[in-house]
């Protein structure tokens, strides 16, 4: 499915993370803060797992948990593609971050492979009061109905990837309008210096693996959990 719709979650708590690329103990450690529950919370993510970060690799075992939901970025899209045409789209990828792919294992990459051709193009969350949505860049035409139609019958353009996957205009000029058919919606790819909301849409990237911040936040009481990528020098009193 090009699309995932997730019921509501009456137990716990649903966050969402900004791009990790590669930065799996950053996340970790932000999960502990929170004191992430896996038996009742859920963790969605915007996109952009791997590339550029230290442990892109890991991000099949990750998605392989019942609480975590993503979909896919640039970078996923990127990495599939090299994958299945690697003559026309490895250097690509290689480009961008993507050489811990051409390191794995025949049978690492085949699972690589399997786990992020899964992933939906949007999730669209239920939550009390409204209904979320979920993109890596951004939403065509600000038409959440519309969109959501297209990838129930996989029939999105080549116009409608673009934007999913690669618009940067509303985090750029910091306008776009509201999303229609939606109350908010939560993107990635463009870094910012922190979470930032325009109109209807938050925007979650800020920067992880630039030496930025890697940034989660709660949809149940919009609380905000941010954490350094590049305090190198406090790795040692990591919470344990
Ligand atoms: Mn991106």
């Amino acid at each position: 499915m090009m699309i995932k719709k997730l019921p509501r979650n009456t137990q716990g708590r649903d966050w969402v993370v900004g791009d990790i690329h590669g930065c799996f103990s950053q996340l970790s450690r932000l999960l502990k803060i929170i004191a992430f529950d896996p038996a009742r919370d859920r963790l969605l993510s915007v996109g952009d797992l791997v590339d550029r970060g230290p442990d892109s690799h890991m991000a099949g075992e990750w998605l392989a948990q019942p609480w975590f939901h993503a979909v896919r970025g640039n970078h996923e899209q990127m990495a599939l593609d090299a994958m299945r045409n690697p003559q026309a789209d490895q250097e690509r990828h290689l480009r961008n971050g993507g050489r811990w792919l051409a390191d794995l294992g025949p049978a690492e990459r085949d699972a690589c492979l399997a786990a992020l051709s899964h992933l939906p193009l949007a999730l669209e969350i239920d939550v009390e009061g409204g209904k979320i949505g979920v993109v890596h860049a951004d939403c065509p035409d600000n038409d959440w109905t519309t969109l959501a139609a297209k990838l129930e019958a996989d029939n999105p353009s080549e116009r409608d990837y673009d934007v999913l996957l690669w618009a940067r205009d509303r985090a750029l000029n910091g306008g776009g309008g509201t999303v229609a058919g939606v109350d908010l919606m939560l993107v990635g790819h463009t870094p910012q210096p922190h979470a930032v909301l325009y109109d209807n849409v938050m925007h979650l990237d800020t920067g992880a693996v630039y030496g930025g911040r890697l940034t989660l936040f709660c949809l149940h009481d919009f609380v905000e959990v941010s954490l350094p990528a590049s305090f190198e020098c406090l790795a040692r009193f990591q919470l344990h």
